[in-house]
């Protein structure tokens, strides 16, 4: 008699309705691990693998190193309930039964893509790939991503997608330090290559998402989520250009952006800066013109975009010699403060950071730079540690102008007012104030 085909979708369905699926997470990073925490409170017993040893370390000593997660719950889930179980090697994920990827997708130097640690991550899998077993890539990339180095890859082994494993493709949207917007409450999207997959994926997200869209494949997954960056990069490169009419007119842009943000609809407000910094805005839209150029489209939005917010800082700078030189100084010999190296207000991330730009370039011009920045205390920079200043009366009168390049709240800009010769403005800390001493961008 016919041995009856085994249904892996079946037994995988009803071990993740009754919790029973061990859930692998490749990367414990600000996706992976709140994704853990998510998964482990609604009752999944968690693998989770980082390459990362001190990422390990500090997990089994109790520590989150992610502000999306404190102490107590992983004292909860990796010591006490043992229900978060974490290790550097693959070798965990032999018991997987679902394995959610959640890793980096950086640029390569030449700005390409670099989904080097997707196939890490894959060829490391296929060692410990058993049947039946859902695989779930979370890390943003362009699309087709999901279908050439997962459902290929595995299919290769000699398996069918949709019968003996199951793929979906679900972009991770974190917002690092967001308190209103977490893994828990942000709706999520998913893409998956056959109906078995996608009825997987939702049963395994909706244990703890109420909110889940599905799209039609994992290509308008992926693509789902470059749109909504490149949205973001496109308009900030807008906004910038206008900018710089505006400054060429003579009329003050952040007057103009609170008019416009009057109109209650059609209008969605974004502000210029010194340029666009974190592991998202800048990369995303590349993915998508990256793999554009294969199908021959130039993606002409993206390039422009890229090209004006690349150049903002030298903007800054173009606009701080103008103000030095009403002084009769040059950059070269000037001492310059600049208030916030972080990309963006309130984080204490410098990945891509138009600050950290700023900075390279003021040194270029043999200008004297310091920073201070209350959530980054150092950073490194062409081999030396840079520290922050402190903020005191008599260290801020030192400075020819004070550049406000990062808008964290937690700065006493009061006293920099009081105390600095001249202020460059570029994130408006200080709406609303009129002083001869200040220039904004
Ligand atoms: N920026 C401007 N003007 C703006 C908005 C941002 O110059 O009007 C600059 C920021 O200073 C920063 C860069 O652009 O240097 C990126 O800022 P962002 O607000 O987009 O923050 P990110 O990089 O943390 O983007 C993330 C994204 N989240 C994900 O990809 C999951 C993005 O989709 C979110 O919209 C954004 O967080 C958010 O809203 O906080």
């Amino acid at each position: 008699m016919r041995k009856k085909k085994r249904d892996y979708s079946q037994e995988l369905l009803s071990k993740i309705k009754k919790r029973k699926a061990k859930v692998g997470i490749i990367g414990l990073g600000y996706v992976g691990l709140p994704l853990a925490m998510e998964l482990a409170k609604v009752g999944f017993h968690i693998l989770g693998v980082d390459v990362s040893q001190e990422k390990i370390r500090s997990l089994k000593k109790g520590k989150s190193y992610i502000t999306d997660v404190n102490n107590d719950e992983i004292r909860k889930f990796v010591l006490r309930e043992r229900c978060i179980q974490v290790s550097s090697s693959y070798n965990l994920l032999r018991k997987a039964d679902v394995v959610c990827v959640t890793v980096p997708t950086p640029l390569k130097k030449t700005k390409d893509p670099d989904i080097s640690f997707i196939v890490s991550a894959i060829t490391e899998l296929k060692r410990v790939f058993h049947p039946g077993i859902l695989i779930v890539l979370e890390s943003t990339t362009y699309p087709g991503t999901t279908r050439e180095f997962i459902v290929s890859e595995i299919e290769r082994m000699g398996y069918k997608a949709g019968k003996d494993f199951f793929v979906a493709y679900s972009p991770e949207r974190v917002d690092p330090g967001n308190p209103r917007f977490t893994t828990k409450n942000i709706p999520k999207v998913i893409g998956a290559i056959t109906e078995t997959c996608r009825k997987l994926a939702y049963e395994l997200y909706s244990t703890f998402l109420k909110n889940i869209h599905i799209v039609e494949t994992v290509e308008e997954a992926e693509m789902a989520k470059l749109l909504e960056n490149t949205f973001r990069a496109v308009n900030i490169g807008l906004v910038n250009e206008m900018t710089i009419m505006c400054e060429r007119m003579g009329i003050n842009i952040w007057n103009v952006i609170e008019a416009a943000s009057t109109k209650p609809f059609g209008f969605m407000p974004f502000y210029p800066g010194p340029g666009i910094g974190g592991h998202c805005i800048p990369l995303d839209p590349l993915y998508l013109s990256y793999r554009a150029k294969m199908y021959n489209f130039y993606n002409r939005f993206i390039e422009l975009a890229t090209d004006i917010n690349g150049n903002m800082p030298r903007f800054v700078l173009s606009k701080l010699s103008q103000i030095l030189n009403r002084d009769k100084k040059s950059l070269n010999g000037s001492r310059i403060l600049l208030l916030g190296i972080a990309y963006k207000a309130n984080v204490n991330d410098i990945r891509e950071s138009p600050s950290r730009e700023v900075y390279r370039l003021l040194l270029n011009e043999n200008a004297i730079v310091d920073y201070y920045d209350p959530l980054i205390p150092e950073f490194r920079e062409s081999g030396k540690r840079i520290k922050s200043i402190s903020l005191k009366p008599e260290v801020i009168r030192k400075y020819d102008c004070v550049v406000v390049t990062t808008g964290h709240s937690d700065v006493d800009y009061k006293l920099v007012l009081k105390y600095a010769w001249s202020i460059f403005d570029t994130r408006n800390v200080y709406k609303g104030v009129n002083s001869d001493k200040i220039t904004r961008l």
